[in-house]
């Protein structure tokens, strides 16, 4: 390497905890779960780290206490600081970490690239301090796609776990990848859920096996344009060393891992719910099978597990995630006993196609974890006549798609959310005939005496979409909470929202039976 490329580049030297990170000046932008989880680290290695928030919270003044006291140069919070780099020490910064919530338009992460300061995403550094002396080396399985992102990791994890391996899930499903790495015992091995926003910000990660397990319109706003937001999924691919693996239902997604930069000798290995080919993991009259990871894969496959045995009704996007789990734990060598008792002991949790009750032949579903269209359109495809509750925040992604695919099955739509224009035009463009029906109340948090936003909890407009749906739902429809949109305009989380919708649901059948 010349000197030039040195200058450049001058943090190629940091590739382990025992690197010398002392002195280094770090701009930690963000004091959510990863900023805070980044400074910690990097305060830990001996940094010098200046942390910037827009958000002057009493969260974040507590946060920022903690930090300063273990050593933190300067905690910065509030608007005020978002507009230009600080010094440090007097000096220019040499690095930025820059945490999954901050698009790269924000102007202190252009200030940074115009001065050629390396930009970094938590997942980065956690990758560049993984090996330590006297901590179990872990290895990492990777995973990214529009949806399903979460239920695969858990799947992952529940899978190593079953084989009696140190295993964890972790990054955006939750545990800052960060507090994993640095657990004092170590991980075998870490299933890792990386966002779009992470792999942007993510540049030498080479993991033993990577998955993209889908991919459709979704945070456009973030990315500037569909074509940057897929091009960030497929950075996953990049240096991966055993199994690149992908959905063989998804030509895009195939696309992905032909175009990638892998590791000599990584290998290419597809998933689905149909019969697999060779070198796939896939179905074949109800049991998921395995004809990648064996020896004689020309003629035979493995028996991983009976569908079945996962639960009384598998949907087909579940069986996918189920599939594409399997291979991962397969590349890292997992047995198939293990993979049959880690998915079957599986539990896929709440809030997605969530039965909630039935009266009256009514179906009342909760799929609030359909955030986005993709997810929405599984959910609506599964029933025939659908009183749809939609609506929310739609950051920036088109309903036309879903809409036209499912005008026949649409009976009403209950819209809720403030961000209403897009799904509002789809609806007129392509469903004029529906009834839609605005659920009024605009419940988005309340401000109080001291200014600050009282917690916003969408019960009331939950309550009243709920009571809208039932008075147009009769015998033989399903009311489906499938808002195909994030839950932050009117409630804090989507587990949330899918709550106040259970809630309310319930409150409504007491009322009945009252
Ligand atoms: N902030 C600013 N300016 C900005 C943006 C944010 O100052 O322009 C500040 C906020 O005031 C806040 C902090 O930055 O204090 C928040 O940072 P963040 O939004 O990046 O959130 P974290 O708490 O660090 O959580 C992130 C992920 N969040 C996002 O990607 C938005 C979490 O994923 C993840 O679990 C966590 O890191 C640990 O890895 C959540 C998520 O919504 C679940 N992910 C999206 C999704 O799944 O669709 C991508």
């Amino acid at each position: 390497m010349g000197r030039g490329t040195l200058m450049l580049n001058n943090l190629d030297h940091l590739t382990r905890w025992e690197s010398d990170w002392k002195g280094l000046r770090v701009v930690v932008a963000g004091l959510g779960l990863s900023g805070f989880s980044a400074a910690d680290t990097l305060i830990e290695l001996g940094a010098h780290v200046v942390v910037i928030d827009g958000a002057d919270t009493e969260v974040n003044q507590s946060r920022g206490e903690t930090l300063k006291i273990v050593g933190a140069t300067d905690v910065l919070l509030g608007a005020a600081h978002l507009d230009e780099l600080p010094l440090i020490n007097g000096l220019a910064p040499q690095l930025l970490i820059a945490s999954p919530g901050w698009n790269p338009r924000q102007p202190l992460l252009v200030a940074a690239a115009q001065a050629g300061i390396e930009i970094w995403g938590d997942v980065e550094l956690a990758w560049r301090v993984r090996e330590k002396e006297g901590r179990k080396l872990a290895e990492w399985v990777v995973i990214t796609g529009t949806n399903g992102k979460t239920t695969t990791v858990s799947m992952t994890e529940a899978i190593f776990q079953a084989a009696g391996l140190r295993a964890i899930a972790a990054g955006n499903v939750g545990t800052p990848i960060l507090d994993a790495i640095r657990d004092p015992e170590g991980f075998d091995v870490i299933a890792v859920e990386l966002s779009s926003f992470q792999l942007h910000y993510t540049h030498t990660m080479s993991p033993l096996a990577s998955v993209v397990l889908n991919i459709a319109e979704d945070h456009v706003d973030w990315h500037g344009g569909f074509e940057f937001y897929k091009a960030d999924k497929a950075k996953i691919y990049e240096r991966t060393r055993v199994a690149a693996i992908y959905n063989a239902e998804e030509p895009v997604v195939e696309a992905m891992v032909e175009n990638a930069d892998v590791t000599e000798g990584c290998r290419a290995i597809g998933f689905t719910t149909n019969v697999p080919g060779l070198s796939m993991v896939g179905v074949v009259d109800g049991l998921l099978v395995d004809r990648a990871f064996i020896e004689d894969r020309k003629n035979s496959a493995a028996e991983l597990i009976a569908l079945d045995q996962m639960g009384e009704v598998v949907p087909r996007h579940t069986a996918s995630n189920a599939a594409a789990a399997a291979a991962l734990a397969r590349a890292f060598g997992v047995e198939p006993e293990a993979v049959a008792k880690g998915l079957s002991s599986f539990d896929s949790g709440d809030h997605r196609i969530q039965a909630v009750a039935r009266r009256d032949d009514v179906l009342w579903i909760n799929d609030s974890k359909a955030t986005n269209p993709h997810a929405a359109n599984a959910a609506l495809g599964a029933f025939s006549s659908v009183v749809w509750i939609a609506g929310g925040l739609s950051k920036g992604v088109e309903y036309d798609e879903l809409v036209t695919a499912h005008v026949k099955r649409l009976k009403a739509v209950i819209v809720i959310g403030t961000d209403t224009a897009a799904l509002l035009g789809a609806l007129q463009r392509h469903a004029p005939q529906v009834p839609v029906i605005m659920a009024e109340v605009r419940e988005t948090g309340v401000e109080t005496a001291t200014g600050s936003a009282a917690a916003k909890d969408g019960s009331a407009v939950m309550a009243q979409a709920v009571k809208r749906a039932a008075e147009v739902a009769t015998a033989g429809d399903t009311v489906l909470m499938a808002p195909a949109a994030a839950s932050m305009d009117q409630f804090t989380s989507y587990a949330q929202r899918g709550n106040a919708f259970i809630d309310a649901v319930r409150a409504l059948m007491e009322e009945e039976t009252s």
